[in-house]
């Protein structure tokens, strides 16, 4: 399935295959923190087995509700927040999760239920007991949709949609590296099964509150440059979400502001976690140009994700965590 680019890997499609239609009872499951990709590959997974005639159920931790509002349109009343009374029965699909900790949930990290692992980070760590890791799909929906293809399930509207989303939002709007002809033709495919592509992308772009625009304004004026200016980071404190009533899931697509900075090799946006989180402050990461692997960065800290973007969570004060990045930078492009 994957033919474009450098280091693509497939593992695993014909066991994951068999595992799907030998079994009958899932639990499905996505990464902490879902952003789109994560949302709609459940979804689509949830209807790809429902119209195969299994017993799915999808599983999100509570403190994962409210969504990002944008992804509050999606169909997800049916998430599970506690595991259902047969959970010793349950076959648990792990999707778009890099590695198990990206789900820290103990019945699902340490339950001794057979794990399907599909995902598209590169540095996935395989822990499933079957595991499809595509690197050269765009999106996990993008694995989903050719594992709805090669089972012979009915592209319907609800799949299409869902699906559409984890591509839109996993490729940037089909403008990042990971897009290509392939992917296209995915979202065509998507498109005649019945995706609202106006409405779609409406919802996910331009049902912005006036808190998120504010906190933009706040993370922009506090942009700083270092490292020959090639390390472009805004930190986001506390007192910026107070001050502007906005909630730490609406610093989603700050960083892309970042990132568009001339000049640009990294952009890294910190975060407070406050209270939310077990460390501090929370590292996001973008390569601009591609030329940092910035995965590379986030792993040396205990972080993951992908070579253009990735993150990781940090107890280290601001000059500190900008010496250690500037360092990074530095190892990789030479002063
Ligand atoms: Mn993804």
């Amino acid at each position: 399935m994957s033919s474009d680019g450098a280091g693509v890997a497939t593992t695993g499609t014909e066991q994951v295959l068999g595992e799907l239609r030998s079994r009958e009872r899932f639990l499905l499951t996505a990464h902490e923190g879902p952003d789109g990709d994560a949302l709609g590959s459940l979804l689509g997974m949830h209807e790809l087995l429902g119209q195969l005639g299994k017993d799915s159920v999808m599983f999100m931790a509570a403190k994962e509700f409210p969504l990002p509002i944008e992804y509050r349109f999606l169909p997800l009343e049916e998430v599970f927040h506690e595991p259902p009374a047969d959970m010793a029965d349950r076959t648990v699909i792990f999707l778009d999760c890099g590695n198990i900790d990206r789900m820290p949930v103990e019945f699902l990290s340490s339950g001794s239920n057979f794990r399907i692992n599909i995902d598209h980070h590169h540095d996935n760590t395989l822990f499933g007991d079957v595991n499809l890791v595509e690197t050269g799909a765009s999106s996990t929906a993008e694995i989903v949709h050719g594992l709805a293809l090669a089972l012979g399930a009915e592209i319907t509207p609800k799949m299409a949609s869902a699906l559409y989303v984890g591509l839109i939002t996993d490729t940037g709007k089909f403008m990042y590296e990971n897009t290509n002809a392939r992917t296209h033709r995915i979202a065509a495919e998507l498109i005649d099964a019945g995706v609202a592509v106006d409405e779609t992308y409406r919802r996910l772009y331009e049902h912005v509150p006036i808190e998120k625009l504010q906190l933009l304004s706040r993370a922009l004026d506090g942009i700083r440059r270092y490292c020959g200016e090639r390390l472009i980071v805004s930190y986001v404190t506390d007192a910026d979400y107070e001050a502007s009533g906005a909630g730490a899931e609406m610093t989603e697509g700050i960083i892309d502001h970042l990132r568009s900075i001339e000049g640009a090799k990294v952009a890294a946006l910190i975060r407070d976690q406050g209270d939310r989180g077990r460390a501090a402050r929370k590292v996001s990461l973008r390569s601009s140009g591609g030329e940092i692997d910035v995965s590379a960065i986030a792993r040396s800290h205990g972080g993951g994700g992908h070579k253009r973007a990735a993150g990781f969570s940090t107890d280290l004060e601001l000059e500190e965590l900008v010496s250690f990045l500037c360092d990074e930078v530095t190892a990789q492009l030479g002063p």
